[in-house]
């Protein structure tokens, strides 16, 4: 690179002249410009980073986020848009292509999801097709940027959504690799990301990280404030230290401390191993990716996919809003978990099983109580009940899975023993069935879990 100049991505030969060829048409476009993304958090930075683009080109547009791209929608898009307009899908298409080809519309897809086929009319970008790995190497969103900086440098200023798109995605863990992985040295060469290895406390402060964040989880600590206090002092560090005003040194001790009040309270080894990990700051956001990734997933949460992408396109009112779903988020969550160290979930022979009153809120909780603090010998299973139906989530340590524990046949096979309906991985499952098969269901599944893992 010569001195004084900037770091870029660099692009195979077939994906730079694909990149070239949908920066033709979009150069060329005079018309009105429709996107459509996913409404997870991929989704939502993909698609801010589309509008951002577009709204460089001076293009006017309209944005739609939603859960799936089906037959019908594809149908009502057709005949709801004039074939002037150019259509842009991101984080969704791959699977759409023959449909999409027969659209008389210019169309351009970003994504990353296994591609039905290539294509003969639309613009297909699909880092599968170029020999990178859609599911771990390259999000919709980070690929999104690989357009967008195509088209103008000016772009790279939405790379920090595009990363929180991609933590979403979950493709942070153990380092972003390949395409992520060049794309961050670029953005950190640019000044825009800073890479930080350490503690994964997600508060602004230290204090607020171990009061209000429920990952990690200090059982005794997090969720009170005179607890948190007092460790916070004991570490000297003052309520408004934050992590990154932190040397090497003191990072180290307090990371020290979390590990080893984790494996003290019986966190998983996954728990303790997650503790310490590499972190995007986004020097323009002043949070880490993480941190706003979780943002737009309180806000698809909530229904409000439309607040996340304001966030994402940098809307300062529709922060406030999304940090405020996510306060009320949190709070429950800790409330509960404060609530199962007093009441633990009830044991049984090879189970342990909790109620909890929301529904949407038994596999997080599950999963939580199983990584920092329920008994590790048992998996868990937290249910709720809504409409006459009990939803029960399970969740296990990975070392019971190793010992033969598969969570998802368990849940279907004592589902269909009481009319209801189960199944999942071997790590995280469900199940539904009706509320008086409770006690016959519980029976069922603690034999079954005996049995998988030879008790
Ligand atoms: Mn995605």
């Amino acid at each position: 690179m010569p001195k004084g100049e900037l770091p870029d991505l660099t692009f195979s030969a077939s994906l730079s002249r694909r990149l070239e060829d949908a920066a033709a048409i979009m150069r060329s476009h005079r018309g009105f410009v429709r996107i459509f993304s996913h409404y997870d958090p991929d989704g939502i930075g993909s698609a801010a980073v589309a509008c951002q683009m577009v709204k460089n080109l001076g293009l006017g547009f309209q944005a739609t986020l939603s859960h799936k791209l089906d037959d019908a929608m594809l149908d009502e898009i057709r005949s709801s848009t004039p074939p002037e307009h150019l259509l842009l899908f991101t984080d969704m298409g791959s699977s759409k292509v023959s449909l999409l080809d027969e659209f008389p519309n210019s169309v351009i897809v970003i994504d990353h999801h296994q591609p039905e086929k290539e294509g003969q009319r639309i613009i297909h970008l699909n880092p599968h097709l170029f020999g990178i790995d859609g599911a771990r190497e390259a999000s919709a969103s980070t690929f999104s940027i690989g357009l967008a900086v195509t088209l103008d440098k000016a772009n790279w200023k939405m790379v920090g959504p595009a990363l929180a798109g991609a933590v979403g995605d979950r493709q942070n863990l153990g380092g972003f690799r390949g395409y992520n992985e060049d794309l961050v040295i670029a953005a950190a060469g640019r000044e825009l990301v800073k890479l930080e290895t350490g503690p994964n406390l997600k508060g602004r402060t230290i204090y607020d990280s171990m009061l209000e964040h429920p990952e990690p989880y200090f059982r005794g600590i997090t969720g009170r404030k005179r607890e948190t206090s007092r460790l916070v002092k004991w570490l000297g560090l003052e309520k408004e230290t934050q992590l990154n005003q932190l040397d090497e040194e003191k990072k180290r001790f307090l990371t020290s401390i979390c590990a080893m009040r984790l494996l003290r309270q019986g966190a998983t080894p996954e728990a303790t191993g997650d503790l310490v990990m590499t972190r995007y700051w986004i020097h323009d956001w002043e949070m880490y990716a993480d941190q706003l990734s979780s943002l737009f997933n309180s806000c698809s949460r909530q229904g409000e996919q439309g607040l996340g992408l304001a966030l994402a396109l940098g809307d300062k009112a529709a922060l406030e809003k999304a940090m405020e779903h996510e306060r009320v988020h949190r709070e429950f969550i800790l409330q509960n978990l404060r609530e199962l160290e007093v009441e633990p979930p009830k044991a049984m022979k090879n189970i342990q099983y909790f109620k909890t009153a929301e529904v949407n809120y038994a596999g997080v909780l599950a999963g939580l109580g199983a990584l920092y603090f329920f008994d590790n010998s048992k998996p868990t299973f937290g249910a709720a009940e809504k409409d006459g139906a009990l939803h029960l989530s399970a969740r296990a340590p990975r070392s019971l899975v190793k010992a033969g524990l598969n969570l998802g046949l368990a849940c279907k096979s004592a589902a269909e023993k009481v009319s209801g309906a189960g199944g999942g991985h071997d790590i995280a499952a469900g199940a539904t069935f009706p509320v008086d098969a409770e006690k016959k269901f519980l029976k069922e599944l603690d034999r079954i879990v005996g049995e998988q893992l030879g008790n």
